[in-house]
């Protein structure tokens, strides 16, 4: 059953059980309805509870249905005949009440939340917009400022904010049905507030619509999703309540089948599927309950971080009394730029820095549960670490190390229990970015891969497994990339130009401004020890700009100029001269942006199918994950491998095969040749 009645007296209680989140699936909306009229047609009730069993109030619409045709009762006709139930109905709200949850909540004549509930529409990060008059009540409710931040964003308030908004009518102590029957008896004999439907919006000043409607355009960049959920809210302090109802369901209907939606809804599920990778069922993680990292440096100190946030006692672990000092400043230093930024409290700042313990002494990590390298990216000094580690450590403690490029086989070299040893890859700022790649070796159990997992969830991360190769996924497509964004130089585009086309194909940053942000001297070093390796890295234009000393902002010039004091790039008279030199005898085109965003997105794609093939990446919704979350690709392009899929790849094909042959591409792999023929890649199979 997923709607029970039960009655407390005059009081109906109307239990929603629907496991996992409550969503709104048809079954549940047609159980809602029903409810409606049987506690319509009961003398004996004077007014009903709206509650739900299990961890949250209703999440929302069924997700898994919007790529299906709409089967009826459709959700506005549910909250319309909840809220002209003769009774009045009061939502009881734990856990989350969101989207259609909360739709369904407005439909109610009370809503009351216990102080942990959070309530907010997140539509448009499903690329849809609220579809069950959420842009029509919410304004009415709480005024269309209010409404603007919560649909436009689409983050959730917290109760004691909703309550200070009018969103909900009261935050209740202690267990929350009985509370919420006590309410209800309360209510039952007084007169009912006017339903939200039969109230105006608010006025606004002056100029509000354009002033929102600008800052929302310039926020949202190419995401359509929150321009037309503030054109919605708009109409609805324009028409009267059933226009609005109508312009909301055409602009949702029109948004659900849409190719940012889809994308969008491939991201959500492949962000929850990323802690399931195939192939570790049955591994049970280890407890994790106390941490150390050695390496206090930037990465050591954000990962430090990161595991103080999850509430992990941590010990950092450096050299001597001074780098140790060093290490836990940095660590300091995070938390402090937290408070400075708003999001935690000085208290908390304070509490999380007394969980740090620094130490240049590997004796207090006897009995540590994780310990993570992030010493310097060198194989022998990080071998040494983990013979040091393994003397102390627990035989059951798991050892990670957090190295970007070397092979963690050679770094786990020796190890006694190697079974306890893999790769934890954190990106840069380790408190901040939610990517985790996860390297096993050959060697390492199940159950460690599993505490990786484990502990990507308990630091709220997004795991993926990676196989070991130069770079694993993310800096081995990233190195792919920055050969695309040369060839396109040496072939007559401008580092303008390439930057531009794709932040207008959607990312935060360009190829060559982000180079200039992080450094070039990094990559600069790596491709010295790839030739030190026999290999021959193609970055001629780089390389030339390393040896005269442009190494990015950090040296007041890299592929552009920055005047003193100034971050915005300027193009660079000395680059223009080096990539002529090395351009010279090269044909030159005219590149336009959406033939410059191929020649570096396509590419990427069939490094991933390459992957694939050799099961460096399981699946490509991983290489997805780790473009979105550790490079910034836009999610609603779904990431490369959503993007292509839906491109379609036999035109991914002949479009590589049209650049290969000008030399500008390699040729598709035969991975993604054989993909393109069955018309999607297939899954790799793993025990
Ligand atoms: C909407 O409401 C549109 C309306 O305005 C208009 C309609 C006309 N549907 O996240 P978790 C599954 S749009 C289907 O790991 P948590 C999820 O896939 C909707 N399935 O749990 C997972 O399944 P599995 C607006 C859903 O405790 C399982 O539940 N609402 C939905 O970390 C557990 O999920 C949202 O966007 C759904 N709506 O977090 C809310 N939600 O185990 C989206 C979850 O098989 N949901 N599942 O992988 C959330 O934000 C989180 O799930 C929540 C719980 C905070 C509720």
């Amino acid at each position: 059953m997923t709607v029970t009645i039960t009655h407390e007296g005059v009081i109906a209680v109307i239990t929603i059980d629907n496991p996992p989140v409550n969503a709104l699936s048809q079954a549940l909306r047609q159980a809602l309805v029903d409810a409606v009229s049987t506690i319509d047609a009961d003398v004996s009730v004077s007014a009903a509870v709206l509650r739900c069993a299990g961890r949250t109030f209703i999440a929302g619409a069924d997700v898994s249905e919007f790529g299906k045709p709409p089967i009826p009762p459709h959700l506005p006709d549910v909250v319309a005949a909840v809220e002209s139930a003769r009774k009045p109905w009061v939502a009881a709200i734990h856990g989350s009440a969101l989207g259609g949850g909360l739709e369904v909540a407005l439909g109610c004549a009370y809503r009351v939340a216990v102080a942990s509930a959070s309530l907010g529409l997140p539509e448009v990060k499903l690329g849809i917009i609220p579809g069950a008059g959420g842009t029509v009540r919410l304004p009415r409710l709480i005024g269309a400022a209010a409404a603007v931040d919560l649909v436009t964003s689409g983050n959730p308030l917290d109760a004691r904010k909703a309550l200070a908004f009018g969103l909900v009518d009261a935050i209740v102590e202690g267990e929350l049905l009985s509370a919420a029957i006590a309410f209800a008896r309360e209510i039952a004999g007084k007169s009912r507030p006017q339903r939200i439907s039969e109230r105006a919006v608010p006025a606004v000043e002056d100029g509000f619509w354009e002033n929102v409607e600008r800052a929302v355009a310039a926020k949202a960049r190419r995401e359509i999703a929150p321009c037309r959920a503030l054109a919605c809210i708009r109409k609805a302090s324009e028409v009267d309540f059933s226009a609005a109802m109508a312009f909301e369901r055409e602009t949702f209907l029109e948004l659900r089948g849409s190719a940012q939606a889809a994308a969008l809804r491939h991201v959500f599920f492949a962000e929850r599927a990323a802690s399931r990778p195939p192939g570790l069922a049955g591994a049970v993680p280890r407890d994790i309950r106390s941490a150390a990292v050695v390496g206090g440096g930037t990465m050591g100190a954000g990962i430090a971080a990161a595991l103080r946030d999850a509430g992990l006692p941590v010990v950092l672990v450096e050299r001597d009394r001074a780098t140790v000092e060093r290490g836990v400043a940095n660590i300091k230093q995070i938390f402090e730029a937290s408070v400075k930024r708003g999001r935690i409290s000085p208290e908390t700042s304070a509490e999380r820095m007394a969980g740090v313990v620094g130490t240049d002494d590997y004796g207090p990590l006897a009995d540590t549960d994780l310990i993570i390298e992030a010493v310097f990216e060198n194989l022998a000094v990080k071998r040494a670490v983990f013979t040091r580690l393994a003397k102390v450590c627990r035989a059951d403690a798991v050892l990670a190390t957090n190295t970007s490029y070397l092979d963690p086989e050679e770094i786990s070299e020796g190890l006694a229990q190697p079974e306890r040893f893999l790769g934890l890859h954190f990106f840069s700022p380790a408190h901040v970015m939610k990517l985790l790649e996860i390297v096993p070796t050959d060697k390492t159990a199940p159950a460690t891969l599993a505490t990786g997992f484990a502990l990507a969830r308990l630091l709220g991360k997004i795991p993926v497994r990676a196989g070991i190769c130069d770079g694993f996924i993310g800096n081995r497509i990233l190195k792919v990339t920055r050969v695309q964004a040369e060839r396109l130089l040496l072939s007559g585009a401008t580092p303008t130009a390439v930057d531009a086309a794709m932040r207008a194909f959607g990312l935060p940053m360009g190829p060559f401004e982000a180079q200039d942000l992080g450094g070039l001297d990094i990559a600069a070093f790596q491709r010295k020890a790839a030739r030190e390796r026999g290999e021959t890295p193609f970055a001629p234009v780089a390389d030339r700009l390393c040896t005269i000393g442009r190494f990015g902002q950090k040296s007041s010039g890299g592929w552009y100029d920055y005047p003193p004091g100034e971050r915005t790039p300027q193009p660079s008279d000395v680059v223009a001269a080096v990539i002529e030199e090395e351009a010279s005898g090269q044909s030159q085109k005219i590149w336009d942006e959406v033939s410059i965003a191929d020649a570096i997105i396509l590419p990427m794609v069939n490094e991933a199918a390459l992957m694939l093939d050799e099961g460096v990446a399981m699946r490509t919704v991983d290489i997805d994950l780790v473009k979105i979350h550790g490079y910034g690709f836009p999610r609603w392009h779904g990431g490369p491998m959503h993007y292509a899929q839906t491109r379609g790849l036999a035109e991914i094909v002949a479009a590589l095969d049209r650049l290969s042959i000008s030399s500008l591409a390699e040729p598709p792999c035969e991975a993604l040749r054989r993909a393109a023929e069955d018309g999607s890649f297939r899954p790799l199979e793993r025990p």
